[in-house]
């Protein structure tokens, strides 16, 4: 009698291996047997800073290294984001890597992961979730303290200055915890400066074109005599778009008119504080692709890793700025 039983059960796990997931302990495809999956959820493409971050993630996450990289580009929605890590769920990948666009509304997701037996690793922004063990680790900025960087220049900057300083805010995607440490440092300063003023505050969010629109209209509604010290940009992306709106509309930006302030420090920023169009570049490191690994081989050895941890990042201006220094740049 022929034996069916075996070819039956072969058929069987065949099925249940195509039916089952992408990650490691998945039977059935060889090639990925010893192939860490990791499911990564960015952001999108809004920034230079954001293309160098995913650039870094792509660099480091490559099968010659170990990795099967499933890399979803959320086009800056939060639901395209929660989809993805339902997505990766099902897939059963070994970690998800997640660049939250904004703070809240992770709760339940990360909960489905958690039950999946998922780790989850944050990276860049942070969540506000109840249950910190919703997260395995988080790897980022402290967006306050660059906040306070920008603050501390601005203090020494205008420190004689008896007419009040008069700052334009432009923020970057509301809710989000770059938008909001930044957006807090700068409020507590005006806060203690009461010669401090904030004529206009308005959202950028992280892109040029958004910033160059929003600015050039509040630039057109000024009666004249328009008294600009400085504009606060939460990142280039805002800066370039503020410096082109400011110059159409006969503001000159420099040492000797409106001083710009810019967060991420990318080459195309420091190139414009070295020739003083942008007077302070906070430097945020988007090169976290390195960090992210380290976290998934400590996890990966049974360590458990740090549950924060924060790059170190520093001030540009055209003071410590060289052309060389700036072509050195990573990114
Ligand atoms: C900061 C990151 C911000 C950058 C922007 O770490 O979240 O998002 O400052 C990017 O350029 O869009
Ligand atoms: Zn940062």
């Amino acid at each position: 009698m022929r034996r069916f039983f075996p070819i039956a059960l072969l058929a069987l796990g065949l099925v249940l291996c195509s039916a089952c997931g992408a990650g490691r302990n998945s039977p059935g495809d060889s090639s990925n047997e010893d192939l860490i999956v990791v499911g990564m959820c960015q952001v999108g493409a809004e920034s230079d800073w954001r293309v160098a971050n995913s650039e870094s993630m792509k660099a480091v996450f490559t099968e010659e290294n170990g990795y099967r990289l499933l890399f979803d580009d959320a086009r800056q929605k939060q639901e395209n984001q929660i989809t993805a890590i339902r997505k990766f769920i099902q897939q059963q990948v070994d970690y998800i890597v997640l660049m939250p666009i904004s703070e809240s509304g992770w709760d339940s997701v990360l909960q489905e992961a958690k039950e999946a037996g998922i780790p989850v690793i944050l990276v860049d922004r942070m969540v506000d979730v109840e249950d910190e063990s919703l997260y395995a680790a988080h790897i980022g900025s402290d967006f306050l303290k660059e906040g306070r960087l920008a603050v501390a220049w601005m203090e020494d900057a205008f420190r004689e200055a008896e007419d009040p300083v008069r700052v334009i805010h432009i923020q970057g995607t509301l809710g989000s915890t770059a938008q909001l440490g930044r957006t807090a440092a700068l409020e507590e300063a005006v806060e203690t400066h009461e010669n401090w003023e904030l004529p206009a505050q308005m959202d950028g969010d992280f892109t040029q074109a958004k910033t160059y629109e929003v600015m050039t209209e509040y630039l057109s509604s000024l009666p004249g005599g328009r008294d600009i010290d400085v504009v606060y940009c939460e990142n280039d992306n805002i800066a370039f778009g503020a410096l082109q709106a400011l110059e159409e509309q006969g503001y000159a930006c420099g040492p000797d008119g409106v001083s710009i302030i810019t967060f991420d420090a990318t080459r195309g920023a420091l190139t414009e504080c070295l020739n003083g169009r942008i007077a302070l570049a906070v430097e945020c490191n988007p090169l976290l692709g390195p960090l992210v690994e380290t976290v998934i081989q400590d996890m990966e050895a049974g360590r458990t890793p740090e549950k924060h941890s924060f790059v170190e990042e520093r001030v540009f201006t055209s003071e410590n700025l060289t052309a060389a220094l700036v072509e050195s740049r990573a990114y």
